[in-house]
């Protein structure tokens, strides 16, 4: 089977994932075991298509995928390997063609794009796509998680399958998660060293009508705006601090404006990767198996790496001089969000699958 024209892939694609320093502590090494990996599930998938008397003569597509962050970014290398993979399994006939760096627009234009199949993929944060598919709110929510490690053990294990599902009668077939880590408040001035510090300042949060309500409930006064004008907002002072986790904070340059950075950790939000339900009917059986293995094969790919993405970037925030406020106590925070909760665990949509989140040990 004709595997990808490696030397050509980076003039044609970019970026090979793994050559980044940081994201290539044992990359290529761990690229190898997926790609090895590949063959046999490809050849089986041909096979497959063999054994069922259909015609191998599926169009060869290349799809688009958008994810706003920029190239060197987890998701992004996640989502080019995946292209390998896909390519690889496929004998070359599909290829995903990866636009970073809001390309194809802000989080919630790709987001509509992707509802009416003008994209193919997207690489997605659950709160933004909270509001057209309300399920992945349920993962955005204010302390929901224990630890990382629950958050793994929940979106690794059925609940996680079920809540994929649940976002298909919005446009949206989900084809796996993506880590993301804790989001924390981050600010120019003054700092946070306590909920009562966040009172009435403007905190850029995402266009989710569920953080926007999370940060009043904190006292603050959200500012809903897309990713990509945060920078300019911090640095004129339109707004006074913003959130997430510690590479978006490093890789988007906001640490250099906002020297405070408050480990409130309020929210355990994964990536979701999602396709269209338009691209999604153009498979066979044989290349949507493909398609979901590849995707679960690059979350696992960047989970290897996170962590010390994590590790990186935070490092590189405190060499800049960010404070790391690091002892505040999260025991407020949570409190003043309870209400938020409560009213999602009683609404008849997800009150079963916040139970099973809140079971899984
Ligand atoms: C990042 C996430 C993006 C986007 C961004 C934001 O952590 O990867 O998809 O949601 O946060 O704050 O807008």
């Amino acid at each position: 089977m004709a595997g990808v024209a490696r030397q050509s892939y980076d003039a044609t694609y970019g970026r090979l994932p793994g050559r980044r320093p940081g994201m290539n502590v044992s990359a290529m090494g761990v690229l190898s075991k997926y790609l090895t990996a590949g063959a046999s599930a490809g050849a089986a998938a041909l096979a497959m298509l063999t054994v069922a008397g259909m015609p191998d003569t599926i169009a060869a597509r290349e799809f688009r995928a958008a994810d706003i962050q920029e190239e060197t970014y987890p998701t992004v290398q996640a989502l080019l390997l995946m292209d390998r993979l896909v390519a690889e399994r496929t004998g070359g006939r599909h290829r995903i063609r990866v636009f970073h760096s809001r390309q194809l627009g802000e989080e919630s234009q790709t987001i509509e794009q992707t509802r009416v199949g003008a994209i193919d993929l997207n690489r997605i944060n659950v709160a933004a796509i909270g509001d057209v598919a309300p399920t992945l709110n349920i993962l955005a929510q204010p302390f929901l998680f224990r630890s990382i490690d629950h958050l793994y053990k929940v979106i690794d294990g059925s609940v996680g399958d079920d809540i994929l599902a649940a976002i298909e009668p919005n446009g949206f077939i989900g084809l796996t998660f993506y880590d993301s880590g804790a989001r924390s408040i981050y600010t120019r001035s003054p700092p946070v060293r306590g909920l009562p510090d966040l009172k009435g300042l403007r905190i850029r949060v995402q266009q989710s009508d569920l953080v926007i309500r999370m940060m009043k409930a904190l006292g603050a006064e959200p500012v809903a705006m897309p990713y990509g004008q945060v920078m300019t907002a911090l640095s004129a002072q339109l707004v006074d601090g913003a959130e997430n986790n510690w590479p978006s904070f490093v890789t988007t340059g906001h640490y250099k404006v906002a020297q405070y950075y408050s480990v409130t950790e309020h929210t355990m939000g994964p990536e979701v990767l999602v396709m269209s339900r338009r691209a999604w009917q153009e498979l066979s059986d044989a290349d949507r198996t493909i398609f979901r293995a590849a995707a679960r094969d690059s979350s696992r790919y960047m989970r290897e790496q996170w962590q010390s993405w994590e590790e990186q970037s935070r490092k590189q925030a405190a060499e800049a001089g960010v404070t790391i406020i690091g002892n505040l106590d999260r025991k407020p925070f949570e409190d003043a969000t309870r209400s938020l909760r409560d009213e999602m665990r009683a609404d008849p949509r997800f009150g079963r699958l916040i139970e099973r989140i809140r079971a899984v040990q």
